[in-house]
């Protein structure tokens, strides 16, 4: 209880001595190419410092902005404090969303249909990068996503084609969906409508600083999408080919139009690259790559089953532990930083309510956090993580815990239970691991 307090206590008054708008103005007078995060060698650079991330995925960010909810904005205040406090310095966001039919999405979208964007939600991506930025954190924004959940490359293909692609969570077949949505990498129309997307995001000025986007020291990277694959479990020669080209042309497209910032992937490492290494290696070496990611989820790869904890934990946490050694050393081979972009276990028992003890999860973060502390204290080529995701003050609306429309958004996408993966601001020990780790990669910092 006493930490419970001591959390609350660091947020209040650190919002009360007006810390973040302070730290803003100091990094303003930073050198102009000093104030972007930038790669160099296996770690991140700031402010002529190195910058490990300590982050959190906050996909819903822009969403809470949009300036017809008062009290949504209230909320994003809310959150952005409590992370901040937390030792958070870094939020992975969607920036695109697309309008679709299928059910497990979100709603509204910001591209209602080839070029017509909703300028309220984009308005709401200027108000997230404008608070981000009042805090002195930074952001991962990612420009599409190979999942439903936000319409992403499948909607891409519904326009252009009339995608094949059917909801996964209707009809419970992965291995076809992902194959159906990889074909969006070889439809020209869909490329150059997405290319079009990308330019009227990475070229925006913010309406609420004034400042263009490409000049927005606190994003930290575009992201081409969220975890894109190159197509099923049983991708093809010819689809990795396409997936490493598009991969490779899309990173150029963008540093063409920013030369500010890094471009990453969003990629999930092997097991989002039909567990190919040379595939990996060879979408991530591209130079206009700037750093590798990859994500960890033990439950959804079937390495650990949360109803048998006991019986799958060891077996499970030697698969992560080797998953997380071997990607650290794919980063050290290409000589570029990498990125823990997502992480996550499930609550205890499997089940979705708040209320539910965290004891396995909290487990799990200790593990991954302890092998990154002691990876990057050696000065192995890790950059940080983000963990999936922040819940924060939102709670589900219902008691199949499915997000409907007006309902709260959670850290736990649409296509998700709520309340799934997320960490809620009621989490104490876990928001306390986070804190932990994150003092001691601040520390890091030399
Ligand atoms: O919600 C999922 C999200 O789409 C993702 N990776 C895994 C998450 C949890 O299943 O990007």
């Amino acid at each position: 209880m006493k930490k419970v307090k001591a959390i609350a206590a660091t947020c209040a008054s650190a919002m009360v001595l007006g810390m973040f708008s302070t730290q803003a103005t100091a990094a303003a007078d930073v050198a102009a190419d000093k104030k972007f995060v930038s790669a160099k060698n296996t770690h991140f650079m700031r402010q002529g410092q190195t910058y490990y991330i300590v982050g959190a995925n906050f996909w819903y960010g822009a969403y809470l902005g949009k300036p017809d909810a008062a009290t949504e904005r209230a909320r994003l205040h809310k959150e952005l404090d409590n992370l901040k406090a937390m030792g958070v310095n870094n939020l992975r966001v969607l920036a695109v969303s697309e309008k679709t039919e299928m059910t497990s999405a979100v709603k509204p979208a910001t591209t209602q249909a080839p070029g017509q964007y909703d300028e309220n939600l984009l308005l709401g991506l200027d108000y997230l990068l404008a608070e981000i930025a009042k805090r002195d954190m930074t952001v991962v924004l990612y420009l599409n996503n190979f999942w439903q959940w936000s319409g992403g490359m499948t909607q891409y293909m519904n326009w252009f084609e009339g995608s094949k692609a059917l909801d996964p969570n209707v009809t419970g077949d992965y291995e076809d969906f992902m194959f159906q949505t990889a074909r969006f990498y070889q439809n020209k129309d869909a490329q150059k409508e997405y290319q079009n997307t990308i330019k009227k995001i990475v070229t925006r000025v913010n309406t609420i600083t004034g400042q263009a986007y490409s000049n927005d020291a606190s994003i930290l990277s575009w992201q081409l999408a969220n975890e894109p694959r190159p197509g099923n479990s049983k991708a093809t020669a010819q689809e990795k080919t396409i997936y490493t080209a598009w991969v490779n042309d899309t990173a150029k497209y963008i540093h063409g139009l920013d030369k500010n910032h890094m471009v990453s992937s969003g990629s999930e490492g092997l097991m989002g690259s039909a567990n190919d290494q040379q595939l990996y290696l060879d979408a991530h070496k591209s130079p206009y790559i700037d750093y590798m990611t990859y994500h960890l989820w033990p439950k959804n790869w079937s390495w650990f089953d949360s109803k048998k904890p006991v019986e799958t934990w060891d077996g499970a946490m030697v698969k992560c532990k080797d998953y997380l050694n071997s990607h650290i050393d794919f980063a050290k081979k290409l000589h570029k930083p990498i990125v823990l972009e997502e992480f996550g276990m499930d609550r205890d028992g499997a089940t979705f309510d708040v209320k539910a003890t965290t004891h396995v999860r909290d487990r799990f973060y200790t593990e991954v956090f302890s092998l990154l502390y002691r990876r990057a204290k050696a000065g192995d080529a890790i950059a940080g993580f983000n963990f999936w995701a922040w819940n924060g003050s939102g709670r589900a609306g219902h008691a199949d815990y499915w997000w409907k429309t007006g309902d709260d958004f959670l850290g736990d996408p649409p296509q998700e239970e709520q309340g799934l993966y997320g960490v809620f601001d009621s989490d104490v020990t876990t928001i306390l691991l986070i804190k932990e780790t994150a003092g001691k990669m601040h520390a890091l910092q030399k």
